[in-house]
């Protein structure tokens, strides 16, 4: 009898959604999962929808909102094995690695330097604390890449791939959250000059997040031709992009600095499938 699959919990955009599922940190639970070839199965959920299905999971929020409010994410796993809920996608990369060491590619940690800090100067939301890890070089790494790609989310407003079933709730509730800022989700767009300079600042923080890249040459991966969990970390933020940039923007994404980072998204495509 095979045993029972493990349960993901990732956001339901636009259907069909296995085209438009673009939230990053989920993505880093996909990508981890499938790098594993762990059988699991995924539930969609709505995004007004997250908070009634984390609640009810009772897995505690790991996020709070700039005025000190819980901020109900996902993904979420459940690992019937271990009999685990873990609602928190580093914890979960985590999880996986201690409970599978040796399942599919591999070790999704191993050792390595990643020395990437991010000089932050637009950032809109506020991230979850870098706690005390098993991986404190990961740890640090996932941090100041979300906080690297999170400073220019604005340009992905315009792209998000709303469901139109809770579109307006959920453009009304990134309004709220914007405590005043905006009137209105379409205020958030960016266009002209500004726009242009977001992009400047996006491909010059790529460069940055690049040089780790460029050590070793062998292949697309930080490790040259092994992936590791901090290619997924990086991998799951251009999943974003790819999905809700423009075309011609994404397109000079994946040409900038060489093509590194369309390599980096082209070689983690195995990992991409989504069940
Ligand atoms: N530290 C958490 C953060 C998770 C998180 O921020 N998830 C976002 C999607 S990437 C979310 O669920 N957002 C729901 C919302 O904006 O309402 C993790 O890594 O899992």
């Amino acid at each position: 009898m095979s045993s029972p699959s493990i349960t993901f919990y990732d956001i339901a955009q636009r259907p069909p959604v296995e085209k438009t599922c673009c939230s990053p940190n989920p993505w880093k639970t996909r990508l981890a999962l499938n790098f594993k070839g762990l059988p699991y199965s995924t539930t969609w959920v709505p995004l007004p929808d997250i908070q009634k299905v984390r609640t009810s999971l009772q897995v505690r929020p790991c996020r709070k909102f700039a005025d000190g409010t819980e901020f109900f994410t996902l993904p979420i796993i459940h690992d019937p094995a271990t009999d685990s809920l873990i609602g928190d996608s580093f914890d979960i990369a985590v999880h996986l690695q201690k409970t599978y060491p040796n399942s599919g590619a591999g070790d999704l940690f191993p050792p390595q330097t990643l020395d990437y800090v991010f000089k932050n100067d637009y950032l809109l939301v506020p991230l979850s604390e870098c706690r005390d890890s098993e991986y404190p070089e990961y740890a640090k790494f996932n941090l100041n890449v979300d906080a690297a790609f999170s400073a220019h989310v604005q340009l992905t407003v315009q792209g998000f791939p709303f469901d139109p079933a809770t579109a307006e709730t959920s453009k009304a509730e990134f309004v709220r959250r914007a405590g005043g800022m905006v009137a209105r989700w379409e205020d958030f767009g960016l266009a002209g000059e500004a726009r242009a300079k977001m992009m400047d600042s996006f491909r010059d923080m790529l460069g940055d997040l690049g040089k780790l890249f460029e050590r070793d040459t062998s292949g697309p991966f930080l490790l040259g031709t092994r992936a590791s969990y901090a290619d997924m970390i990086v991998g799951a933020w251009l999943r974003n992009m790819c999905v809700t940039l423009p075309e011609n923007e994404w397109e000079q994404v994946r040409n900038w600095h060489g093509g590194l980072f369309g390599r980096l998204y082209d070689a983690l495509e195995v990992y991409a499938e989504v069940k």
